[in-house]
């Protein structure tokens, strides 16, 4: 049997980062049945692979933005006599409607579900929908890492899944739920001694989670002998906790160069209302400097454009950059299928737009503020985007870089940021040129 693992072009193109469902999904079809003949195919690194695959079935993970182009690799595949089963945050959020693009549909995790999936195909007995649970994280495959090529530099790694925050926008903890589940700390260290690369980056919503400090700190001790690098995303809560500064000492002799933080709005106001309780109350520029002061970079996350946000804090995000001396990445607000949010925004969402425009660089909803035109916020997040990255601002952030990471958190800060500003660039340039359309589309909605 032969089967394709594939990965759908992401919005912006290739990225360096290789998307962990491949090798991972490898690993327990390997454990499952060692007999299948796997081909991983990320799509933004090979574009054509998959018009001229030969496989018995297709296994295609999808995120929204790339929900589109997975049904039309489906359709292609299809047409050549190729079962295809989707799986993914996607799929499990709008599981009807990606069961019309395909054989079948994995809901949840893949653990328990897909070695059915596997029994089920060979016997012929595919069934429409399979539901996977939320199990114990001890028994998880190491990735086969390697098996994908495709010039990918970073490899993902994950220890922990779920979080006890509500926050309306995010996509992963209703998918997740709600109790933090951690894997034993030897499978993680294991996992890490397996990617065959000096970097890597933890996948998790959240490296460190306050109540669970020391948990992260015998993790991090336990990494230190791996000699490796490391970035991932965390919250700022911990940081500031009578067991933070052991945390983060920990953490950075383990080789962590950067924390990527969920800063998600500008206003305070804004972070109320998406009940993001996790970072209410906390002050975050305070936890910001404690993170550079133990010699950590950071680099911030956030969404501008909600229906509470106002023009004024595109403009309030640069200076907050450099006052903090940081590294910002906007994108605006996009309310996922399964979110408290896209319920809340229901009566205001742009219909006509499709989840091809849910990048994260549309405006997708109306906004009560009449100068909040879908035109301007666009402009505008292109704007604040590509000021954050202008080079003058990625060269002086070189000098904000905590020394203790020298020289590779220098050498990833410039390495992240400059390819991301020619990306943008291109995407500013495209989205003058398509405006029109945009608009179009837009007012047919309204
Ligand atoms: C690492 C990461 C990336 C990486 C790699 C992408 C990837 N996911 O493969 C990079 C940096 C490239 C990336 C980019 C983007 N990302 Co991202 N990313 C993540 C992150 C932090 C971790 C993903 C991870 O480690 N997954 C580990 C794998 C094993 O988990 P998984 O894919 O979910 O798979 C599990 C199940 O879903 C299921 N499953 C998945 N697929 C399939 C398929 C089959 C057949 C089966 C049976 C099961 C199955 O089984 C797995 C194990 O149980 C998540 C947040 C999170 N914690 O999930 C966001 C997340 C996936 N990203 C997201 C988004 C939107 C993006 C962007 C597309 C847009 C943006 N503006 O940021 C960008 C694209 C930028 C670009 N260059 O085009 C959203 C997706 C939301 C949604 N509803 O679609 C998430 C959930 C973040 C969030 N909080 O909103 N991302
Ligand atoms: S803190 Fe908020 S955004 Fe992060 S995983 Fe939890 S609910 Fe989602």
């Amino acid at each position: 049997m032969k089967l394709a693992i594939i990965f759908p072009p992401l919005p912006f193109g290739w990225a360096p980062i290789a998307p962990p469902i491949l090798e991972y999904l490898a690993a327990l079809t390997r454990r499952e049945d060692s007999s299948i003949e796997i081909r991983l195919i990320s799509a933004s690194a090979t574009p054509d692979a998959c018009d001229t695959l030969d496989c018995d079935l297709a296994a295609i993970s999808i995120l929204t933005p790339t929900a589109v182009p997975g049904y039309r690799i489906a359709e292609k595949l299809r047409a050549r006599g190729i079962k295809v089963v989707f799986g993914g945050i996607h799929a499990s959020a709008m599981p009807e409607e990606a069961k019309s693009y395909g054989d079948a549909v994995v809901i949840g995790e893949a653990e328990s579900a897909w070695p059915q999936v596997l029994r089920d195909f060979k016997s012929g007995a595919l069934k429409s929908f399979y539901h996977g649970e939320r199990l114990v994280l001890d028994n998880m495959p190491t990735p086969l890492y390697g098996m994908l090529q495709d010039r990918h530099q970073f490899r993902i790694l994950n220890t922990s899944r779920g979080c006890p925050y509500n926050c309306t926008f995010c996509s992963v903890k209703p998918f997740m739920g709600e109790e933090i589940r951690f894997r034993p700390i030897d499978h993680v260290v294991r996992d890490v001694n397996a990617i065959p690369e000096k970097m890597y980056i933890n996948g998790d919503e959240n490296i460190w989670w306050q109540g669970f400090e020391q948990r992260a700190i015998d993790m991090f001790t336990a990494l230190k002998g791996s000699g490796k690098k490391w970035m991932g995303f965390g919250s700022l809560r911990p940081v500031l906790t009578p067991a933070g500064s052991r945390m983060l000492n920990a953490a950075r002799e383990s080789g962590m160069l950067t924390v990527w933080v969920g800063w998600d709005a500008i206003s305070d106001e804004s972070l109320k209302a998406y009940k993001a309780n996790g970072k209410v109350g906390v002050d975050r520029e305070r936890a910001v400097r404690t993170l550079k002061d133990h010699g950590i970079d950071v680099s911030l996350f956030y969404m501008l454009g909600s229906r509470e946000d106002s023009l004024d804090d595109f403009k309030r995000s640069v200076e907050l950059a450099d006052r903090l001396g940081v590294s910002m990445h906007p994108s605006l607000l996009v309310p996922y299928p399964g979110t408290e949010l896209l319920r809340q925004y229901d009566p205001y969402i742009y219909k006509e737009l499709g989840w091809e425009y849910y990048t994260g660089a549309y405006a997708l909803f109306e906004h009560p503020d009449p100068a909040m035109t879908p035109e301007k916020r666009e402009e505008l997040f292109y704007e604040s985007s590509l000021e954050l990255l202008s080079l003058p601002r990625i060269f002086r952030h070189m000098f904000n870089v905590p020394r203790q990471g020298f020289p590779h958190a220098h050498i990833l800060s410039m390495m992240s940021q400059l390819p991301v500003r020619k990306g943008m660039k291109i995407a500013y340039e495209k989205w003058k040129a398509d405006k029109s359309y945009v608009r179009q589309k837009q007012h047919q909605a309204d």
